[in-house]
């Protein structure tokens, strides 16, 4: 495991600088669907990431969002966001980040997230622990969801009925706040070193979350679906907290309707 992390820090590092040295240049931005941003930077990070991959690990297989599936038939398979936050760093707007995983069967072992803007490194070992930079990390000690502050992210195409803006506007009266950054990764990550107390979303794809699954989990937070059952890394609404607030996020979220604060329900 010592020899995959370095690769897999260095790599990442790596990529974060590619994405730092593109910040001041003119962007080449496709649309692969209404408001979904991809520019030449997603795939030049990606190709960074693959290259290094296929260099040290060949047998293994690799999923990522740019290219998709690479079958090696191995039992590792890594799982790549070369750039989480697109539209945030087509605008310049500073926080994106890039999320490794790595799964063998079932399992994910290890987890990466890296924010070049600020040097962060958050990263998680199976049964070792959740670091940033090289300091241990843990959830926030946040008991309830009136002291907290939360976050949410879903995909920019969903219709408004998909989105459901219900828990939005209910959470709003029962915290300090929510922010949307828009780097889902990023939010995970905070959600592992207690900047965050909670982070729902939806219709998230397994380079978006995986990593950020095991960072919070080795934080000693909990992860589950919107009812409280067990994730993978194809669940659709996952939510993740420190587990303090984590029913009471739960409840929020299945309200099918608006209450404000104090009213009964
Ligand atoms: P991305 O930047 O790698 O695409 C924005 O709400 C967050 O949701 C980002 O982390 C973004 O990742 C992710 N996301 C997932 N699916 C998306 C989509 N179809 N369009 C835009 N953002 C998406
Ligand atoms: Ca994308
Ligand atoms: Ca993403
Ligand atoms: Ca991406």
């Amino acid at each position: 495991m010592k020899r995959i992390l370095e690769v897999a820090i260095k790599t990442i590092k790596e990529s974060g600088n590619i994405l730092l040295n593109y910040i001041g240049e003119e962007k080449e931005i496709e649309l692969k669907g209404i408001s979904n941003l991809v520019t030449q930077v997603d795939k030049l990070s990606e190709r960074h990431i693959l290259k290094s991959i296929e260099e040290n690990f060949p047998d293994h297989s690799i999923l990522t969002e740019e290219t998709g599936f690479i079958n090696k038939n191995s039992e590792y398979t890594w799982i790549v966001d070369p750039l989480d936050g697109t539209t945030n760093y087509a605008h310049n707007f500073p926080f994106f980040g890039i999320s490794i995983a790595l799964i063998k069967n079932k399992e994910i072992i290890l987890g990466l997230i890296y924010d070049p803007i600020r040097d962060e490194l958050f990263y998680a070992i199976k049964n070792e622990g959740a670091y940033l930079n090289d300091r241990r990390i843990e959830v926030s000690k946040t008991e309830s969801l009136e002291n907290s502050l939360i976050s949410f992210a879903f995909p920019y195409e969903l219709s408004l009925e998909e989105k459901n803006f219900i828990p939005f506007i209910n959470f709003s009266s029962r915290t300090h706040g929510i922010r949307r950054t828009g780097s889902a990764a990023i939010e995970i990550a905070y959600v592992g070193c207690g900047r965050l107390d909670g982070f729902w979303a939806k219709k998230l794809k397994p380079w978006d979350i995986s990593a950020g699954i095991l960072i919070v989990e080795e934080a000693k937070g909990k992860v589950t679906d919107f009812s409280g059952n067990n994730i993978d890394i194809h669940t659709d609404n996952i939510l993740f907290s420190n587990g303090k607030i984590h029913q009471e996020m739960i409840k929020i979220l299945n309200l099918g309707k608006i209450f404000i604060r104090n009213e009964k329900f």
